[in-house]
């Protein structure tokens, strides 16, 4: 994961708004955006900040029934902590507030071509929870699966 510190970021930021005035929601993207093109094809992230800061909780190409456990891509402090995600695979992953492999109860969909969601405080699962410092369990489903829920980044 390439880290830039703030200051070169920042200037980036602003060089880039030299040449192509962008408006705050571009910018606000730009590190997310940055992150989806370093990310490996066929993965999920998953960030503890927005912007898809703060380092992944974790990242994997395949699914976790409990991201608080001790097993599997997610663990411990990672349940209820992210902030940002993205999808560099090719179906869409459905995020859940709950556990387990009933997969039950609220969830949520990111389809591979909305690429990530920057900042979770605007998405809420089906069940009306925040999703924000809200998911514990992902999987990969089919379109079809996840035509309840679409939203913005
Ligand atoms: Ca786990
Ligand atoms: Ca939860």
């Amino acid at each position: 994961m390439r880290r830039l510190p703030a200051m070169l970021a920042a200037l980036a930021l602003a060089s880039l708004g030299v040449l192509v005035p962008a408006t705050s929601a571009q910018a606000d993207n730009w590190a997310c955006n940055d992150n989806y093109e370093a990310a490996m094809y066929g993965y999920m992230y998953a960030y503890d900040d927005m912007e898809c800061h703060g380092g992944a909780l974790g990242y994997t190409s395949s699914w976790d029934s409990d991201w608080g456990n001790s097993n599997g891509p997610f663990r411990g402090a990672d349940t209820n902590n992210a902030s940002s995600i993205l999808n560099k695979g090719s179906i869409p992953v459905q995020f859940f507030n709950g556990t387990g492999q009933d997969w039950a109860g609220g969830y949520a969909c990111l389809s591979p071509n909305e690429l990530y969601a920057s900042n979770l405080s605007d998405n809420y699962f089906t069940s009306g929870a925040k999703l924000n410092y809200g998911i514990s369990s992902h999987r990969w489903v089919s379109k079809d699966r996840c035509s309840a829920k679409s939203w913005a980044t």
